[in-house]
């Protein structure tokens, strides 16, 4: 099972769990500091071609303001936080180690039990190409900073946060435009839900998570009014089963995806910043759930069609 909008998002490389940014557009937002005045501590992940690095390789726990510096030409890099569990290592949040050990990676890569840990880890969102600036909240523990895709060619990169290991954290909460909350329960299904509106130009969406399965946001764009069940038919359409598009499919060349927020576990809450034009959003998210037969939370219901305001 493969929809037309999975394909075009795995044309640009593999998706496991996350990284599905293949076709974010160029333009990177260039707002200035939307979250200057909460005087929270600050991380700059800087992206090269070799990798991630930080601007800091221990922090104590806390809610930090993160600004990615993408050296890059790859309009779709993401880096999310992810903490390890017993056992796990670095080289378990990407496979550039396969990959220079020669192992050849398959269009369906690696078998699903070996990310299963991922859906129990903490992870706390991050930064991506069309989304640079995000507040995270990060506990105790050993961190890697991934490519947001356990499958990513790019090295995960380490982050030992000291302090309390389960202790919600504090800090000043960014006023957001709006409010995507994350719902639902693994093998029943998944929204979202967004209070507030959407708006066009920079701003702060927040994204809670209160389901029980880590998920992302991908944002895209249409240049005219669509309705639920075109975008739901993009979105499943499967061009490997012969079917042929409705009437009234979209045409894909046409979609703009403006903004990425990386995956976050369950019962975390990012705030990401994000830029859209006027008209309407599409939100989706593709995390596979292994408790339906490892079919993406789209499939489940996790496609919203939401106003952004002029
Ligand atoms: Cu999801």
């Amino acid at each position: 099972m493969r929809s037309r909008f999975l394909s075009i998002i795995a044309a640009g490389g593999l998706i496991v769990l996350g990284g599905a940014t293949a076709l974010a557009q160029d333009a990177t937002p260039t707002a200035s500091n939307l979250f200057a005045d909460l005087g929270l501590p600050e991380l700059t992940v800087t992206a090269t071609a070799e990798g991630f690095a930080l601007s800091e390789t221990e922090v104590e726990a806390g809610r930090y303001l993160v600004t990615l510096n993408n050296e890059t030409e790859n309009p779709d890099l993401a880096a999310g936080f992810v903490r390890l569990v017993d056992g796990k290592t670095l080289d378990d949040l990407s496979s550039a180690d396969e990959l220079a050990a020669g192992t050849p990676m398959t269009e369906e890569g690696p078998p699903p039990e070996e990310f299963a840990w991922l859906f129990e880890a903490y992870i706390a969102g991050g930064v991506s190409a069309t989304a640079p600036q995000a507040v995270i909240d990060l506990r105790g523990g050993d961190y890697g900073v991934w490519g947001d895709d356990p499958t990513s060619p790019v090295p995960a990169t380490g982050l030992t946060v000291t302090g309390d290991a389960e202790a919600a954290i504090e800090g000043p909460a960014p006023e957001a435009a709006a409010t995507i909350l994350e719902e639902g329960e693994g093998g029943v299904g998944f929204s979202f839900v967004v209070e507030g509106e959407l708006q066009a130009g920079p701003q702060i969406v927040e994204i809670v998570n209160n389901s029980d399965q880590p998920h992302f946001v991908i944002a895209f764009q249409y240049p005219e009014e669509i309705t639920v069940e075109q975008a739901m038919e993009f979105v499943m359409f499967d061009p490997s089963s012969g079917a042929t598009p409705g009437p009234d499919a979209l045409d894909e060349t046409l979609f703009t995806f403006p903004a990425y927020a990386p995956v976050q576990s369950a019962g975390t809450t990012q705030w990401n910043v994000i830029d859209l034009t006027p008209g309407q959003a599409v939100l989706v998210c593709f995390v596979p759930d292994p408790l339906a037969g490892g079919i993406p939370h789209a499939f489940e219901g996790m496609v919203s069609l939401v106003p952004v305001a002029g």
